[in-house]
């Protein structure tokens, strides 16, 4: 697809994109339904499921260690955008605050609005990961998911689910909201992983 919004990568880029996807202009948003507005006083963080349960404030996530990210990002719609910048918190530096079970295998994220998206905890638990609150050097812009985000650089970009409130850990896999409507559990974008695998 070629064209205003969409452009094929030029040869020093093209390692970079996965099979199928082209390099976006700007950075598109992709919201099913209204965009919630929460802000960061009202915003918080409640783990469930197989943990310790346990909620972060606003300040809570403001008291853990803060990294800058720089990741590439791929939606499932074909549209890819390389060196994205974020500042936030580290998946694992969240994680070492928690007591899981050892049976926890899977997450759940819960997001404000309702939308719900799973991982296994292999693919939740990775270093890369982070909670995002700053995108390109400003707060987090309400349509990209501030307050407060996750970002997921090695799968599709659904798994990065944005105005998170919850992280339940589980068992079994449970299907979240794409998972769900035809998508793929696991996402992994350059093996194509778009469609169901159920
Ligand atoms: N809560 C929530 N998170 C979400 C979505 C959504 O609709 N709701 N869309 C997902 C999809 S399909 C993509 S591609 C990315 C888009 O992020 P962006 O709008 O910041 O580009 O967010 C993901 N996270
Ligand atoms: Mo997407």
């Amino acid at each position: 697809m070629a064209g205003k919004f969409f452009h094929k990568p030029g040869p020093e880029l093209a390692h970079r994109v996965p099979p199928g996807q082209h390099l976006a202009q700007g950075f598109p948003v992709l919201t099913y339904g209204d965009t919630p507005v929460v802000d960061q006083a009202n915003w918080s963080l409640a783990v469930t499921g197989l943990a310790q349960p346990k909620t972060f404030t606003w300040a809570d996530m403001m008291a853990l260690p803060q990294a800058d990210f720089t990741a590439d990002f791929h939606c499932v719609t074909t549209w890819s955008k390389l060196d994205v910048t974020w500042q936030g918190i580290c998946v694992t530096d969240l994680m070492a605050q928690l007591k899981v079970d050892p049976a926890a295998a899977h997450v759940m994220l819960h997001c404000y609005g309702g939308y719900t998206t799973n991982l296994t905890l292999a693919d939740f638990a990775r270093p890369e990961n982070f909670l995002a609150h700053t995108l390109f050097g400003e707060p987090l812009p309400a349509e990209h998911g501030g307050p407060m985000r996750l970002v997921v650089p090695h799968l599709y970009a659904w798994k990065s689910a944005k105005w998170i409130n919850g992280i339940e850990f589980l068992a079994n896999s449970v299907a979240g909201f794409w998972e769900r409507n035809g998508y793929h559990q696991r996402g992994e974008p350059w093996a194509e992983e778009r469609y169901s695998d159920r």
